[in-house]
């Protein structure tokens, strides 16, 4: 149990200057490229502080969105898959991406098929594994992680993202074996029927996408009714600074691929 939440290991990528031309829904204006670093450099910290040990790869220019690090793979104690982005500008981070998850799992497959995933569609629970639909993740992609998966114990489970909403895990995340963080929007589609929800506060959406990590739950500051929804669950909470990141629709989970080789 706890192997959902429960990481040895991590790697971010710094963010790159490019990062102001980073993809976003909504233009709500650049993000500062300084903040931007120095808020990575906090959240680097507070993993390292959690007991997670860090690859830190440098940026990629030619990528204004590589330091999204999550959309270009899925790692699991059991094996390690290489996405494919269904954003076109996104494509060539999967493979950039390859040789460091290489190091830790020598055998990792690339996902098969043409179909597209981002990361950010994946909730990886205990045993299964729910991925959504989105404007990123395609019916095949969903098909053919499930194919490789099988094998390493975990079910995957289609779902639907909240239209409008960039990923699936924009808004939700795991914050145990039994219990997920979600929007009403997301969870009154009955996704997580059998799970406890602790439900994120109308107007405080982006507080959806926090992280588990060992024995402390990460969230964005700024968003207090959730956070203290959490806290009453029995969690421990740290907050940390992601506006620069928001600005380019980056929550807390694009930023690392947390995982444990077994
Ligand atoms: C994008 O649109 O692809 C980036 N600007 C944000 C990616 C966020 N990634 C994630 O939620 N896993």
């Amino acid at each position: 149990m706890g192997s959902s939440y429960r990481f040895t290991h991590a790697i971010v990528r710094t963010p790159p200057s490019s990062a102001v031309s980073g993809l976003r829904a909504n233009d709500v204006g650049n993000p500062d490229v300084v903040g931007l670093k120095q808020h990575h450099t906090a959240y680097v910290s507070a993993l390292e502080a959690a007991g997670v040990q860090i690859t830190v790869l440098p940026g990629l220019e030619e990528f204004p969105d590589s330091l999204f690090v999550e959309d270009t793979a899925l790692c699991l104690p059991l094996g390690a898959v290489i996405l494919r982005p269904g954003a076109p500008t996104r494509r060539g981070e999967a493979m950039a991406m390859a040789e460091a998850v290489k190091q830790f799992y020598p055998t990792a497959v690339e996902l098969p098929g043409e179909g597209t995933l981002e990361g950010g569609d994946i909730l990886a629970m205990e045993n299964e594994i729910l991925i959504g639909v989105s404007d990123r993740s395609t019916s095949e992609g969903i098909a053919a992680l499930a194919g490789v998966v099988s094998p390493w114990g975990y079910q995957v489970r289609e779902v639907t993202t909240p239209a409008g909403v960039l990923h699936f895990k924009s808004d939700c995340s795991l914050l145990d074996e039994t219990t997920v963080l979600s929007t009403r929007r997301l969870s009154a589609s009955g996704c997580f029927d059998g799970y406890t929800v602790i439900d994120v506060a109308e107007g405080e959406e982006p507080a959806a996408n926090s992280i588990r990590v060992n024995d402390v739950v990460f969230m964005p500051e700024g968003f207090p009714h959730t956070s203290q929804a959490v806290r009453d669950g029995g969690f421990e909470v740290v907050e940390l600074n992601n506006s620069e990141c928001q600005k380019i629709d980056g929550g807390l989970s694009c930023l690392s691929l947390r995982f444990s080789p077994s």
